[in-house]
């Protein structure tokens, strides 16, 4: 019964977290994050190789103990050393680190002297006012967690769309293995790609579906079976994620997978629409007087109520069923439209991959050109460049370049947006660039008309191209900044910038809103991961999902342009 990838690596995460709160060695703390993000963006299922025999792969910065540990959480489901240190440090210690401000210092000091143990324990105490008189603390910081408490407790356990791929991935995996199963497909707000998700939705077609259940209720992973049935169980996981599984004949597919993928907005809408042309329109089928006509696909579910099928992203009942209806839904941007990316680290700042390494992992892919971005000298703590580190860099490029064939490094950086609205590096450096990529990272909490005119300040430099991760948010952990992103992007449009949708899957700002205000506005988007290890450039795909949620065309977005034409889109007018 293969672990997936995602759940080795929070395992890793969580032991990281519990070390870094007993103040361990800071390199040991460091080599299992390492380790975690190395499995987790692992193409391949470790546990299945292992299962076939083969040895654990090897992996970026993953020693030979390390992929012991791996392989000794492939055989037997735990991680020793997770346990031993669990009896000395409360578990529920790492989730409070998921409380934007608190650090494994604070955590410390939190259960030392107030013996905060969890959330709730959390939660209390800041509400209490027994937290602003710690050592290191204050009043703003015992504000801060109450709020970051709330955002937490708001959002549930939603989970993000990332996190979320690599369960169903096991999942499904597992439930394949079943005789007699035709589809298997995550429907819900999974398969509309949503940055998050509040629980999965499997549907599965079977003749017979109870040894499709049986298995379900014995994935490893299930902590607690909630309901078992023929057509319909629900399991909880032990990260505390609830699972659905629905199995249905072949004949209701069409209907089922409409149904199940939601939103109830569009469900709703739909229902509507067949009750006026005469259908009745549920999970089971599409009937005129009782009697169930054929739809076994989407396609011909939609086509029964006059539409054109409607790609899931879309299914939000924000219009998408009157653009069925007249013909005229966008054709969304695909991964395989992009043509490289034009946000990523090397090692020179804060990235884990050589400048080298990520060009292979861009040249892999297929891609035209990749540009590297690190960060400039005042973000000291991700070791940004300063002119004289940037323009070596540019020479180490140039004469990369020189030896590279069918990809293209582009010379660039991710120039920090000074307070005052300048750039971090002078005009006299900038010109040296392809183009760049300008992102406030400081100063977050500024008012949102001084945020905007920094910004707007910024996109003045004829230097400045891509405005990066356009909210600095961190899903579930830090709220997007105020600002008046409707301003900026009429600016940008003015101006000849373009917008970052970050495929990052702990930011995607532009949120699916965002992307949508910026088509309508024509503002042109560019879709990059922000990726700091060459796996990571495989997440573009989260980026493209948001995009296509925001009713996103090819044509908006720079990166799907050959080279030539990019350089010509970029250019300031
Ligand atoms: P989530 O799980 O909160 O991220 O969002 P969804 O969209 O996956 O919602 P969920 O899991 O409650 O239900 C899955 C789908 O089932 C949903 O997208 C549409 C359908 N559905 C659920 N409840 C209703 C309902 O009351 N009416 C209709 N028409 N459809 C529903
Ligand atoms: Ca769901
Ligand atoms: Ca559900
Ligand atoms: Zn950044």
């Amino acid at each position: 019964m293969p672990i997936g990838n995602g759940e080795i690596a929070a395992m890793f995460d969580e032991l990281a977290d519990l070390l870094d709160i007993e103040d361990a060695n800071p390199f040991r703390v460091r080599a299992y994050r390492t380790a975690a993000e190395a499995v987790r963006t692992y193409p391949k299922g470790i546990a299945e190789l292992v299962a076939a025999g083969q040895p654990v792969p090897k992996l970026p910065g993953v020693g030979k103990d390390l992929a012991d540990k791996i392989h000794t959480i492939v055989e037997t489901g735990r991680l020793p050393l997770l346990d031993e240190v669990a009896e000395r440090t409360p578990r529920a210690l790492s989730d409070l680190m998921k409380i934007g401000g608190l650090g494994p210092k604070r955590v410390k000091t939190l259960y030392r002297e107030l013996d905060i143990r969890s959330i709730d324990d959390l939660r209390k105490a800041a509400a209490d006012h027994r937290i602003r008189d710690l050592p290191g603390f204050g009043e703003k910081t015992e504000q801060l967690i109450l709020d970051g408490v709330g955002r937490l407790v708001e959002q549930g356990s939603r989970l993000k769309l990332s996190a979320a791929g690599a369960v169903a991935d096991s999942l499904v995996a597992h439930l394949r293995a079943v005789d007699g199963v035709r589809e298997i497909v995550v429907a819900g707000s999974f398969r509309r790609r949503k940055e998050t998700v509040g629980d999965l939705d499997i549907l599965a077609t079977a003749a017979d579906s109870g040894p499709l259940m049986d298995r379900f209720v014995a994935y490893p992973d299930v902590a607690e079976v909630m309901s078992k049935g023929d057509t319909r169980s629900t399991v909880r996981l032990r990260s505390g994620l609830t699972v659905d599984l629905r199995v249905v004949p072949q004949s209701s597919y069409g209907a089922a997978l409409v149904y199940f993928t939601g939103s109830k907005a569009h469900n709703i809408a739909i229902r509507e629409i067949g009750i006026r042309r005469g259908y009745k329109i549920n999970e089971y089928g599409v009937f005129e007087d009782g009697r169930r006509l054929r739809a076994p696909t989407e396609a011909a579910v939609y086509r029964r109520i006059g539409l054109a099928w409607v790609p899931p992203e879309l299914r939000e009942n924000r219009g998408e069923i009157e653009a069925a209806a007249e013909g005229r839904l966008p054709k969304l941007v695909r991964e395989e439209d992009l043509k490289g990316d034009l946000h990523c680290h090397t090692k020179d700042s804060d990235g884990r991959s050589s400048l080298l390494d990520m060009a292979r992992a861009a040249a892999e892919r297929g891609y035209e050109y990749l540009s590297v971005n690190d960060h400039t000298k005042r973000v000291r703590i991700a070791n940004g460049l300063d002119e004289k580190r940037l323009l070596a860099q540019i020479r180490r490029i140039d004469a990369l370049n020189e030896k590279l064939d069918g990809l293209v490094v582009l010379k660039s950086s991710e120039v920090d947006i000074l307070e005052d609205g300048s750039l971090d590096l002078p005009d006299s450096v900038l010109k040296e660039l392809d183009f760049t990529v300008c992102s406030v990272h400081y100063g977050l909490e500024l008012p949102s008309r001084r945020q905007t005119e920094r910004i707007l300040r910024a996109m003045d430099n004829r230097y400045f191209t891509i405005l990066g991760h356009p909210s600095g948010r961190r899903i579930g952990e830090r709220d997007p900044y105020a600002v008046d992103l409707e301003k900026i992007m009429i600016a940008a449009k003015e101006r000849g910038c373009v917008l970052e949708v970050s495929a990052h899957p702990d930011r995607l700002d532009l949120t699916d809103a965002g992307c949508r205000l910026a088509k309508e506005l024509g503002v042109k988007l560019a879709i990059s991961t922000d990726a700091h290890s060459a796996a990571a450039i495989g997440n573009i795909r989260f980026g493209v999902d948001q995009a296509r949620r925001g009713w996103v065309t090819a044509h908006d977005v720079v990166n799907t342009r050959p080279l030539a034409r990019l350089r010509r889109l970029l250019a300031r007018p």
